[in-house]
């Protein structure tokens, strides 16, 4: 690939920063609180602008409705363009409240559905007031005991209910539906892998698509091969980046298992070449987010990381010699094959990074620039004198 053609692409390439990724969380057993860390919109807006000036490829914030609930959304607009970022999808949150502990769209009760319905009218509401082009669903719906509930009267009131939802979707507005096998729910999960998201959107409309988290996943699942049929089907639709050893640990992209990130990117980098018109735009719509939550890591350096990772794995991606794969694969040359995506990803592409960035008048290293900044110690100061005695609570509570 050219240069010209590698930059271009390098710089298409961008990913949303969670609002909640920025907030204090935890885990069940306990939350342990970091002094900078933010509560209100307004400073996670500031830490997000962090982000995205320190890398350069984080120029949106995805945020979670009602955590990040205001009154005026027009200021929340200014906020973020102040900030130096955008609102990015639209997060609603029905697993929390108390009406929602047998379920929310899948509810046996109406009132609950209805509830969880309209709760997500509201976000794509606040969608449309915010510039965002995406409300993005998950859902800690499912059954803790065999026996507990019909599965399949779950799964036709889950179709009811978001069929509610996207006909209030306006043109060019994606729902992005995700996917879970367990946690909380621990017996069944109503939307528990790629399939039933994929079934759900088919079912819904071709503004309805698929939302892979890396970490909602059992051990041992190919995910890239997920990716693969997703974008064959022109279904995928975001990722939500984070990495795992077990399950839905939501640590730093990278943390665990790079190469995997890797064959997941070359999938995606091919895609956008495809001849079909379908693979490859969906392939460069694809929304790239962040869902992690570092409890115990500096939430903004957590976040800086996971940028810093993603960047170089794509650019890896974009560096495999497309021509020399084919000609591999049409001979089965299976060594030759391997050998072409372990070049590409042992590849130190952080020289072209670096100089890429300071093209940009970024700092070549933007964990090392931020840290230099001491903006956290200016946060933790700050926060701790407005909150005074008030206790800092985070996304969890
Ligand atoms: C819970 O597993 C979860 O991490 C999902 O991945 C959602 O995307 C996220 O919370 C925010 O609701
Ligand atoms: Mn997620």
């Amino acid at each position: 690939m050219d240069t010209a053609t590698f930059r271009k692409r390098l710089e298409a390439f961008t990913v949303e920063t969670p609002s909640w990724g920025l907030a204090n969380s935890g885990t069940r057993f306990g939350t342990f609180r970091q002094p900078w860390a933010a509560k209100e919109l307004d400073e996670k807006l500031a830490d997000a602008g962090q982000v995205q000036k320190y890398t350069g490829i984080c120029p949106r914030v995805a945020l979670h409705i009602p955590w990040d609930k205001t009154g005026d959304w027009s200021k929340v607009q200014a906020m973020a363009k102040a900030n130096g970022v955008a609102i990015g999808a639209i997060n609603p949150n029905v697993f929390q409240d108390e009406c929602y502990q047998f379920g929310s769209i899948t509810n046996s009760d109406p009132a609950v559905r209805r509830k969880a319905v309209e709760h997500h009218i509201e976000c794509i509401e606040i969608a449309k007031a915010t510039g965002s082009d995406a409300i993005s669903l998950w859902y800690a719906d499912g059954t803790n005991y065999p026996g507990q509930e019909s599965m399949r009267a779950r799964k036709a009131r889950m179709l009811e209910s978001l069929q509610q939802v996207y006909a209030k979707l306006p043109t060019g507005m994606r729902m992005l539906v995700e996917y879970k096998p367990f946690e909380p729910a621990f017996y069944h999960t109503d939307i528990q892998d790629w399939g039933s998201s994929l079934m759900l959107c088919q079912k819904l409309g071709p503004q309805a698509q698929v939302l892979v988290d890396t970490g909602h996943h059992l051990q041992g699942t190919n995910i890239e091969h997920i990716v693969a049929i997703l974008l064959d089907e022109g279904r995928l639709g975001g990722f939500h980046f984070n990495d795992r050893k077990y399950a839905d640990d939501d640590l730093t992209v990278g943390a665990i298992n790079p190469y995997q990130l890797f064959l997941i990117f070359a999938e995606l980098v091919a895609a956008e070449e495809d001849p079909s018109a379908v693979v490859a735009n969906c392939a460069k719509a694809c929304a790239y987010m962040f869902d992690q939550c570092p409890n115990h890591k500096p939430t903004i350096e957590s976040v800086i990381q996971s940028a810093v990772v993603v960047q170089e794995t794509w650019a890896k991606a974009l560096l495999i010699d497309r021509a020399e794969l084919k000609k591999a694969q049409d001979a089965h040359d299976l060594t030759q094959c391997e050998e072409l995506l372990k070049d590409a990803f042992s590849t130190d592409v952080r020289p072209r990074l670096a100089e890429w960035r300071q093209s940009k008048g970024l700092d070549a290293n933007p964990l090392a620039a931020f840290r230099r900044s001491g903006y956290l110690k200016k946060v933790a100061e700050e926060r701790a004198k407005k909150r005074g005695a008030q206790v800092a609570t985070g996304a969890f509570g």
